[in-house]
């Protein structure tokens, strides 16, 4: 009776299997949408490769060798030590393949932290559990959250319901971003830890309270493109998926008129002011309302915040050339220029002497 149940069900799963469900089943990670995502593609299978070869020449080499000197045929066994020939190879060919492969996927590794000369930037803020995004340069920001009918989670009147063909992946407002352009993302924690991902697009990125961290995509084909929050964050961990929408550049126009039609007034934004009228290189108030308001206006991750002069004093003593050089360098957990390498070395002095003038 079970047997027969058995084997019924397995050929109906055969036969339906064969029909509809392996028609777009694939072994495969998802097709990359930005540079960074085919690196990550191409190492993937790249090294897959090589394994796949060391397999077989190593299986192959002892599979052979037992079955050449098995006893029947009367192998005796050769007694040898210290071959330094094959002790030379078998330390240099494994140390090439693994330099060889280490090569391409530190490149990319170092790419992918060089969020530097970006078209925009957006700060993406976590919380338990939803996501925040705030575009500084044009001034909108908008919360994202799971979209997905309340009844299709929860499965009251049974299962069986009809689910979204994303089901738990689908958000109210999604990320929307222009395609082709360099976006920066400043990606942050209000809460828990918590991981921004979204493998089409080569970005997992850590949120991470009290730290700013930064990441880059550049999206090469419009579509949407769909993460999930990769850090066990809680309870509702599964249900803040992400979101991402990449349009032409006319249509993210449109998009961005229509999302700040429906916003409330923005403050006067002071990223404003500056992407009407490109700062003019000594405008330390412009540069710095540009490029270092996000984390020294509201003092975050560590950034003495303008106009607090206990957190300054301190750092006053130091001298104004040594904290020019900093802001140019870079300290600790601030990026050089504040991420903007484009930023002439004055423009960032005068936004430097700016910060001072309120810190005195
Ligand atoms: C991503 C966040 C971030 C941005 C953007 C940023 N800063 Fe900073 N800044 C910091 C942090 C964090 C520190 C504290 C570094 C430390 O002391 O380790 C800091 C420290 C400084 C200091 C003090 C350095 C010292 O030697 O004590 C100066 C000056 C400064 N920033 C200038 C700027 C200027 C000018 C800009 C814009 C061009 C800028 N920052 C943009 C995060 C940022
Ligand atoms: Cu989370």
């Amino acid at each position: 009776m079970l047997l027969k149940h058995l084997r019924a069900s397995a050929l109906a799963t055969a036969a339906f299997a064969s029909t509809s469900a392996l028609a777009d089943y694939a072994v495969d990670i998802l097709p990359p949408a930005s540079p960074m995502a085919q690196d990550a593609y191409d190492l993937h299978w790249g090294i897959l490769w090589v394994c796949v070869a060391i397999f077989f020449i190593v299986f192959g080499a002892m599979f052979w060798s037992v079955f050449k000197h098995r006893r029947s045929q009367g192998a005796k066994a050769a007694q040898f030590h210290e071959n330094t020939t094959i002790e030379i190879i078998w330390t240099v060919v494994p140390l090439v393949v693994l330099v060889a492969m280490a090569w391409p996927a530190t490149r990319t590794m170092l790419e992918m932290k060089d969020a530097s000369n970006s078209d925009m930037t957006i700060k993406v803020t976590a919380y338990q559990w939803r996501w925040e995004y705030d575009y500084l340069q044009a001034g909108v920001r908008f919360n994202s959250s799971l979209a997905t009918p309340r009844d299709q989670i929860e499965e009251y009147s049974g299962p069986g319901k009809a689910k979204g063909a994303n089901y738990l992946l689908e958000v109210d407002r999604p990320m929307v971003v222009p395609v082709n352009k360099k976006v920066r993302l400043l990606i942050a924690s209000n809460d828990v830890i918590h991981g921004w991902y979204v493998p089409q697009l080569g970005v997992n990125q850590y949120g991470i309270p009290g730290f700013i961290k930064d990441a880059w995509f550049t999206a090469t084909k419009t579509g949407t493109f769909r993460g999930q929050c990769s850090q066990i964050c809680g309870k509702e961990h599964a249900y803040m998926p992400i979101v991402v929408e990449v349009k032409s550049e006319a249509d993210y126009a449109k998009w961005l008129a229509q999302t700040k039609a429906k916003m409330p007034p923005p403050e006067p934004a002071p990223q404003q002011v500056a992407a009407a009228a490109p700062a003019a290189p000594t405008d330390g108030k412009a540069v710095y309302d540009t490029a270092c308001n996000v984390c020294h206006g509201a003092g975050v991750a560590g950034a003495p915040k303008m106009g607090d002069k206990a957190a300054w004093a301190a750092r006053l003593k130091q001298g104004k050339e040594t904290l020019h050089a900093s802001a140019i360098k870079g300290k600790g957990a601030m990026p050089a220029k504040g991420g903007n390498a484009a930023l002439s070395d004055d423009a960032v002095k005068a936004a430097v002497e700016h910060m001072l003038a309120a810190a005195r």
